[in-house]
């Protein structure tokens, strides 16, 4: 029977990465498929968020007797319990837990790896049924291996990750991420249980017509970020456009669709919250290492994302995102703010 070698699963992708490097000790592709695993068991439990009120509500026990979860907890105790029990990571940082994690066995400490995540990100869109998603960071731990981490080893700048990526749980679901090497995409297959090659060497287009923005704030933005917004909604034939605003409150669904197609997204700075919403360890720096190596851009509207140095686990920054050039049309206007 013929093999179809094309359609690589994500163990087999990680494997032939592998071969290209002899040296490497497999641990970072062990510590993604662990990921991928975690992913499916949250992709089982997100498909069914509709039928919650028969399964019962956050809190309550479901028919069959156990405790139901908020999504975003399961989410979390999914990819933390996962971590925990393989050999590829020494500690987690999540946006569902106050602070970092070390993982005090022995095996765990020897690891090199610590991975920061927001395990369900955008999770009061489920019950409207608007895609969700996962978005993680992987860096090599600063402190030796064998101990356990510290905080040090979660405040580094987004240019220390060694891998970034996402799963968004839409109309299929995806697992995207990023080394050095390349962004690749994969597509859960159901009938066989397995992320499959579907998006190889994603690239970001550096131009499109795609702005997201939430509009609402429109009168809490700067000068720039306003009259930015304006030039998008006067975009035409003649300048480049027309443009169109795409933008439906979920930071996993919005970037996708702006790496895939070309776009820019954006979460400002406001008058009332100036820093913005997003968290930068594990929302921002990953999908700006993801989109820097897709060939687009990311800024908290003065500087690189990936060389902000953290000071806080959970710290917020405004956010800019999306293809090189119309993310340097958006640096024009910001200076104006400088
Ligand atoms: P707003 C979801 O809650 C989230 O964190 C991101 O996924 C999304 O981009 C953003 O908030 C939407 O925030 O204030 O525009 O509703």
């Amino acid at each position: 029977m013929a093999i179809n070698r094309k359609i690589l699963t994500l163990d087999e992708f990680t494997i032939q990465q592998l071969r290209d490097f002899p040296h490497a000790t497999g641990e970072l592709s062990r510590l993604l498929r662990d990921m991928g695993l975690a992913a499916k068991r949250v992709n089982v439990e997100v498909n069914k968020a509709g039928l919650v009120d028969i399964l019962g509500d956050a809190g309550t026990v479901n028919v069959q007797g156990e405790e139901v979860k908020k999504l975003d907890v399961y989410a979390n105790d999914q990819f933390t319990g996962v971590l925990r029990h393989g050999i590829s990571c020494a500690g987690i940082a999540s946006e569902e837990l106050d602070d970092y994690v070390a993982f005090d066995d022995e095996i765990s400490k020897k690891s090199k790896y610590v991975c920061l995540y927001d395990p369900l990100d955008g999770s009061a869109n489920i019950d409207v049924n608007v895609s969700i998603g996962t978005i993680f960071g992987v860096y090599r731990r600063v402190t030796p291996v064998g101990s356990l981490v510290t905080k040090e080893d979660f405040l580094q700048p987004g240019n220390q990750q060694v891998a970034a990526g996402y799963m968004i749980y839409g109309s299929s679901t995806m697992l995207v991420y990023a080394t050095r090497r390349g962004v690749n995409g994969f597509t859960l297959d159901p009938s066989i249980g397995e992320w499959t090659l579907s998006h190889p060497d994603i690239k970001c287009p550096e131009i499109g017509r795609i702005y997201s923005v939430n509009h609402g704030n429109f009168f809490e933005y700067s000068e720039g970020v306003k009259k930015y917004i304006t030039a998008c909604q006067k975009k035409d034939k003649t300048n480049g456009g027309p443009y169109t605003q795409r933008y439906i409150g979920s930071m996993v669904a919005d970037v996708h669709r702006n790496l895939i197609k070309g776009g820019i997204f954006t979460y400002p700075g406001t008058t009332s919250k100036p820093k913005g919403k997003l968290r930068l360890l594990y929302e921002c720096n990953p999908f700006a290492f993801i989109v820097e190596v897709a060939g687009g851009k990311a800024t908290n509207g003065k500087e690189r994302i990936l060389d902000i140095q953290p000071t806080e686990l959970h710290q917020r920054v405004p956010f800019f995102v999306g293809s090189k050039l119309m993310m340097e049309e958006l640096e024009t206007y910001l200076k104006e703010d400088q």
